[in-house]
């Protein structure tokens, strides 16, 4: 039953309700409000001028199959689950493994705001601007040790919580994964916000994965261990179909998925009329992100 497709418009696309008028009113009642522990550097643009998508937008156009499969579903079911209190679970290869309490976290961390592209593997894209902090300096609060090669992650698994697990779209809980060099990267976040407000329940609340490069899959919400590991861990949408999804997930315009082409997207709010965009490579981060990759053939290592 694991399939994905592209989604036929909606309303939403059509008529996108809360435009980027409101960015600057949102984030300065925000900052005020939200409780976030820091904001470091300020506001800023985006360095190439990316216009982040309407609040509306990235709150009400989700995939978040714990909620249901429907792209409106995470919006109107994800309020049931209970995000605080939270911990996360550190194991594995680690100095210091612990069950860290959130907010024990957020007070070691420095949030940051981040403009980053996000593109599913479904061929649509939004400019989403997080908050939150490097996933390398969680690891490096735990103490990485020596052998670790690659950090596995795991979504809560609550049934009474989550409607969406009652049906076997995959295997539950969600389960993600990087190698070790990626995880430390400075790109990679955990996502604690976004709009400055802390981050609603369908965008993957309390805490989630942001890796900007891969497609949106790799982005695991509402995250409860992570694990250091010496062996490549199972990934969700591999699992349920490794003829389709890769380990790395990679973006990348020259390979097609099975069954629909990756050079081109359509971004979520541009209008009826505003058309696809080309796909860029690594989402638009290969100045950044492309050495991590050298000498590893992109098309065999999907
Ligand atoms: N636990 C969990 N994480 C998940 C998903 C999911 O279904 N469950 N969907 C993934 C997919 S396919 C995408 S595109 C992004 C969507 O993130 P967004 O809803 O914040 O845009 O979340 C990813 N993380
Ligand atoms: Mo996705």
């Amino acid at each position: 039953m694991a399939n994905r497709w592209i989604s036929t418009l909606t309303k939403k696309d059509v008529t996108p309700e809360a435009s980027f008028l409101n960015r600057r009113q949102i984030m300065a009642g925000a900052l005020a409000g939200a409780g976030l522990s820091s904001i470091a550097g300020g506001l800023h643009a985006a360095p190439d001028g990316l216009e982040p998508n309407s609040y509306e937008d990235i709150t009400q156009y989700n995939n978040y199959y714990e909620f249901g499969t429907g792209k409106s579903d995470p919006a109107e079911n994800a309020h049931t689950l209970t995000t605080t209190p939270w911990s996360v679970e550190i194991a594995g290869l680690v100095d210091k493994p612990a069950t860290y309490a959130m907010q024990d976290i957020i007070d070691a961390m420095t949030i940051e705001e981040r403009i980053y592209r996000f593109r599913c593997v479904e061929a649509w894209s939004m400019v989403v601007p997080w908050n939150g902090f490097e996933l390398a300096d969680l690891l490096n609060l735990a103490g990485v040790q020596s052998g670790a090669k690659y950090v596995a992650f795991e979504t809560a698994f609550r049934p009474d919580e989550m409607p969406g697990v009652k049906y076997p779209v995959l295997e539950w809980p969600y389960v993600e994964a990087l190698r070790l060099d990626e995880a430390m990267h400075p790109l990679t976040l955990m996502a604690t916000g976004i709009y400055g407000k802390p981050i609603p329940n369908q965008n993957g609340a309390p805490l989630r994965l942001v890796v900007p490069w891969k497609y949106g899959y790799k982005s695991i919400k509402s995250i409860v261990r992570i694990t250091l590991t010496d062996t490549q861990p199972p990934t969700s949408w591999n699992k349920a179909n490794p003829g389709e999804y890769g380990f790395y997930s990679n973006v990348n315009p020259d390979v097609s998925h099975p069954r629909w082409s990756q050079a081109s997207e359509r971004p979520i709010g541009g209008g009826l009329f505003a058309g696809r965009q080309p796909t860029l490579m690594f989402n638009g981060y290969e100045d950044e992100v492309a050495g991590l990759y050298a000498g590893l053939d992109l098309v065999a290592n999907p």
